[in-house]
């Protein structure tokens, strides 16, 4: 079989791409390791920048996001019992975010290419990728144990932090760039209203505590918590009460609690391979980067390196290299601001066991600055919303 690009992963990822190629008249197909109904059952991302909500439009996908998603404002740093608003509107002359869920758009991205007959293959299993230094890469995978080969101009990369085609690069042509945090997150998704009509991030001596959203029937609450702890020792009525000593007694007032739908540890990293291209192989989204979620930016960076390679692929079958040649450095530009600001909040906003006193005094002034002064919120909420593009 042959196709112009095959797509590794069907994340968000892979499906963009798939869509914006598919757009432009560019042929594709993607394999994807899991079940339709594993991808879909991760409940990860639920903040989409401006730009993000923007390329989905462009994608043809963004209906149910427009009908259905929440468009917030701003957010609400609690810190030491007091809330500091962070007001995105009036800080960045207008700009926003949207409340929708990754497991939402992931089903209309799914929707989409299945509607526009694009080929996919789920459960594709020993994927492996060859002579992306050529240019006549090979794509090899078995399906229901038939092995299969593609032939393909380009290979993208979209199968996350534990896939196969940043693997298949030399160690010699790749570094690496990486910072482990000591604590997780845990997560629980419960069909209730949430605490408040905006984000709210606390800080706490106990640890960070995050409440979310999906709707206004759905909230999504995060606690920071050691990595040693166990999901299975965190019952519902114990998350419940270590929430409400991390927030404010208007929270604790407000919360309303039920039985969680979803409970899940995750581990916080921020990680970046450099480059993103090898001959002709692009790595994009989580196979390239990680960052810890504190600012929201994992499945928005995704978005961001796949608006450039579709364009870069575009421009090549138009006739010119100039994309695909500047694209693992235009998006390193993007990433490295977005891994910044995430370490960034990471740092300001949780519990670190191991910090001296001088450097958590250090932390504390500097929370203070930023939330009491004009510069430092502006700094805030411009990254948040999303920076824009150079292009
Ligand atoms: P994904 O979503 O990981 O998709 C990659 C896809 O590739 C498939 N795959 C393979 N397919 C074929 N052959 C192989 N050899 C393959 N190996 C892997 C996988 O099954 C998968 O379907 O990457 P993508 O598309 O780059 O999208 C990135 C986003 O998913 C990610 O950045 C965010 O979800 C990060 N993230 C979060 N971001 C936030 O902004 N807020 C959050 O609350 C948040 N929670 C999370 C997260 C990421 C998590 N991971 C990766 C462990 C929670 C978790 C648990
Ligand atoms: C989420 O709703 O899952 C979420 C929101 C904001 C974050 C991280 C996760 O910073």
């Amino acid at each position: 079989m042959r196709v112009q690009v095959a797509i590794i992963g069907a994340g968000p990822a892979g499906l963009i791409l798939g869509q914006l190629l598919h757009k432009a008249g560019v042929d594709t197909i993607v394999l994807e390791a899991q079940t339709p109904e594993y991808v879909l059952g991760r409940i990860r991302a639920g903040v989409l920048e401006q730009v993000a909500v923007d390329l989905l439009d462009e994608a043809g996908v963004g209906a149910r996001m427009h009908a259905e998603g929440l468009p917030h404002k701003g957010i609400e740093l609690l810190i030491g019992g007091v809330r500091h608003r962070i007001d995105f509107v009036g800080l960045t002359g207008g700009k926003q975010v949207m409340i929708y869920g990754q497991t939402e758009l992931t089903r209309d991205l799914m929707e989409a290419r299945a509607a526009a007959g694009l080929k996919t293959v789920y459960e594709a299993k020993e994927v492996s990728v060859h002579d992306f230094d050529s240019d006549h890469p090979r794509v090899r995978y078995t399906k229901d144990g038939v092995g299969h080969e593609i032939e393909c101009d380009f290979i993208a990369g979209c199968d996350g932090f534990h896939g196969v085609c940043r693997a298949s690069v030399p160690q010699n042509a790749i570094a690496n760039f990486e910072r482990v945090y000591p604590f997780g997150w845990l997560g629980l998704l419960s069909d209730t209203s949430p605490v408040s009509e905006e984000l709210i991030y606390a800080k706490h001596e106990r640890g960070f505590a995050l409440c979310s959203m999906r709707s206004h029937f759905r909230s999504r609450y995060y606690l920071q918590v050691p990595l040693t702890e166990k999901v299975e020792e965190w019952s519902d009525d114990r998350f419940w009460d270590e929430l409400r000593r991390r927030l404010d007694s208007q929270a604790v007032a407000a919360l309303v609690t039920g039985p969680s739908i979803e409970k899940s540890i995750a581990p916080l990293r921020s990680f970046v391979a450099e480059p993103m291209r090898f001959g002709r192989m692009f790595l994009a989204g989580d196979a390239a980067h990680i960052v810890p979620p504190t600012g929201a930016k994992g499945l928005n960076l995704a978005a961001s390196d796949v608006r450039y390679l579709s364009r870069a692929l575009v421009e090549f079958y138009g006739g010119s290299s100039t994309g695909i040649n500047h694209y693992s450095a235009r998006c390193l530009r993007r990433i490295w601001k977005a891994e910044r600001f995430s370490w960034w909040m990471t740092n300001l906003l949780h519990f670190f066991p191991d910090t001296n006193s001088f450097d958590q005094k250090a932390l504390e002034a500097e929370l203070d600055y930023v939330v009491h002064s004009l510069a430092g919120r502006t700094m805030l909420a411009e990254n948040y919303v999303g920076l824009p593009f150079d292009d």
